[in-house]
């Protein structure tokens, strides 16, 4: 490893004095809205981005002012859960130090934008006294820790939610670097001894890293896209450890074609809390010394099992963990789909879970979702817990209270909303691509709705409304959105156009295909038109679309 020229990031980790850089200086700088250079890749690592509003670069440029900067924070949740209290802090930090806009991620988090450099400070510092923060959730170490979002369906699921927050605690930086930058705490005299990260040591990891916990029978947070899947295993209404999956991960980039999509390898099963923490602890750390450091292309986990072979993988996690991985256990699937609508968990406590279309929650027209969520918060009874496609779950609703909640849900139209919107439209997901994300190509939630009003149209006339397929768009092939898990994937090329995907199961079990290239709205409906009509004609009973098109127009 000596002897390879490693990545500017790496040289910015290595000489960051443990996440610090020159982060503070940066903050005290007026004369621009932007970071110095360095601390634009540091800040990931405290949970934010430095973006500029790529629908105004143009005229900002013609009257020769600097891009409009201003920073998105994603909060760390794992297993995606806030109480009501914390749910009105969030709504207020989003109204005065942001858009407004609280936006659901597929991994089970929120994320504020535009929020300008002076405001950072005060943001986080509202969020730390709702004891809640951003560490990690972006940069080159574990990002959220994201878990089957459907509480309490099984007396085990509380005891699966806590193994997301354990996992989240263990694979924290343990530098002290975001209280002392955001939150004015002293910098401890011998913090270098004190900050000591046997994890992470000071080079962090080669790229970010994901885990995820799939609850069978849902898949909801599409296990398998992940550096780390973990699938419970539950026998008897007890959890009797996970199967570990490794080197999942959903992003290509264009024109380069040693980069692909992949679906994590199954290593096998481990029971016991300390051994699952173990085998999850050395997972990292064999990607931590054997990823790539060079090419950030070639660097995250998927690429260092295929460089290693998935059985010298094994044999050196079994090395690092002083044990041997059991053969995985047998578990099935059978959805990914959010439970919409009302439904009881195993101790008599309610959920509702709502659509939240992309994610984005706001008061638009006649729907005021930011309202009606703040008026249901106010009341105190509930939770609320994000789902990985985007979606929410009011959780934990006593039998006395749910009247109350579901005069407000209906009062403020979200029942209807989540009723009558196509099981198409429900299963959607889109990334957020312009006008904040860098590396857009193309739009994505700001036109699937509008592309999927045309779709529902080709689906009614061809009698499919009520077909639940996995629409998914992403502005560009980075995969936030996990178009290549979709049964029909849009992936953004350029400007208003994007490769058409097909060939994904409905389960998140199989990477969809390349069909078409490069399409414009005209050419995606015309060739969806003609594939949806094969498809009333020529599918055999109960077959997806996914596998249809698998088997007529990709065999
Ligand atoms: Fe992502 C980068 C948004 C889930 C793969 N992702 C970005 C950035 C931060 C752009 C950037 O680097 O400057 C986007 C910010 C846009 C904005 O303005 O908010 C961004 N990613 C998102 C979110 C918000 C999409 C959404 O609409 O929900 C998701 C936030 C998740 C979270 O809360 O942590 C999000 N990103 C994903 C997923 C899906 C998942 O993890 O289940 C993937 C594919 C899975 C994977 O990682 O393999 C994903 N994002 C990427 C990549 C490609 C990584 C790679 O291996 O090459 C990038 C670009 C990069 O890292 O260089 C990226
Ligand atoms: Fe941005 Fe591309 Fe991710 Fe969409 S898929 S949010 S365009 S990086």
């Amino acid at each position: 490893m000596s002897d390879q020229k490693f990545s500017s990031v790496e040289r910015i980790k290595e000489q960051s004095d443990g996440l610090r850089g020159s982060l503070k200086q940066s903050l005290e700088n007026d004369v621009t809205g932007a970071l110095y250079e360095d601390d634009q890749s540091l800040i990931k690592f405290h949970g934010l981005y430095q973006q500029d509003d790529r629908d105004r670069r143009e005229e900002r440029s013609q009257k020769k002012l600097e891009a409009l900067y201003s920073f998105m924070i994603r909060l760390r949740l794992p297993g995606g859960l806030l109480t009501s209290q914390q749910w009105l802090g969030l709504h207020d930090i989003a109204g005065k130090n942001s858009t407004g806009v609280i936006k659901i991620t597929t991994r089970q988090t929120v994320q504020l934008h535009g929020i300008f450099k002076s405001r950072i400070k005060p943001t986080i510092s509202a969020f730390n006294t709702l004891h809640l923060d951003s560490i990690a959730a972006c940069g080159d170490v574990n990002r959220n820790v994201i878990c089957s979002a459907h509480p309490g369906v099984s007396p085990v699921h509380t005891e699966i939610f806590a193994f997301a927050e354990k996992i989240s605690e263990m694979a924290l930086p343990k530098t002290n670097a975001y209280y002392e930058i955001w939150l004015d705490e002293k910098q401890i005299a011998d913090s270098k001894t004190k900050e000591e990260d046997p994890l992470y040591q000071n080079r962090y990891l080669p790229r970010k890293f994901k885990i995820a916990i799939a609850i069978p029978p849902d898949n909801d947070v599409d296990v398998f896209g992940n550096d780390l899947g973990l699938i419970a295993i539950i026998e008897n209404n007890e959890l009797i450890g996970f199967n570990i999956a490794a080197g999942g991960g959903l992003s290509t980039t264009h024109g380069n074609p040693s980069t692909y999509a992949r679906l994590a390898t199954t290593l096998g099963f481990v029971s016991g809390e300390e051994s699952i923490i173990k085998a999850v602890y050395e997972i990292i750390t064999i990607q931590r010394d054997y990823g790539n450091r060079s090419d950030r292309k070639q660097a995250r986990l998927k690429y260092t099992i295929d460089k290693m072979g998935a059985d010298i993988f094994k044999t050196e996690l079994e090395k690092r963990c002083g044990f041997k991985l059991k053969p995985a256990k047998e578990f099935k699937f059978i959805t990914r789909t959010d439970h919409f609508g009302w439904e009881k968990d195993h101790s008599g406590k309610w959920h509702y879970t709502l659509f939240v279309e992309n994610g984005r929650v706001l008061d638009e027209g006649d729907f005021k979702l930011t309202t009606a969520l703040y008026e249901i918060a106010k009341t105190g009874k509930v939770n609320f817990r994000f789902t990985c496609n985007q979606n929410l779950v009011l959780a934990d609703i006593q039998e006395k209270d749910k009247k109350e909640i579901e005069k407000l849900l209906k009062g403020y139209g979200v029942i209807s909303y989540t009723d009558n919107a196509t099981p198409s439209r429900k299963n959607a997901i889109a990334c957020v691509a312009f006008p904040t994300c860098p590396l857009a190509l193309a739009e994505a939630q700001r036109y699937l709705p509008a592309l999927l009003t045309k779709i529902e149209l080709l689906l009614k006339q061809n009698d499919l409304s009520k077909e639940a397929i996995h629409i998914r768009m992403t502005g560009c092939p980075n995969g936030c959105g996990r178009s290549y898990l979709a049964e029909i994937g849009f992936i953004g090329t350029a400007y208003g156009r994007y490769n058409l995907q097909l060939g994904g199961d409905t389960l998140g079990l199989r990477l969809n295909r390349l069909y078409k290239e490069n399409l414009d709205e005209a050419a995606i409906l015309e060739e969806l038109d003609m594939l949806f009509k094969k498809y009333k004609q020529e599918r055999k009973a109960g077959e997806a679309f996914g596998d249809f098109t698998l088997r007529t127009v990709l065999s």
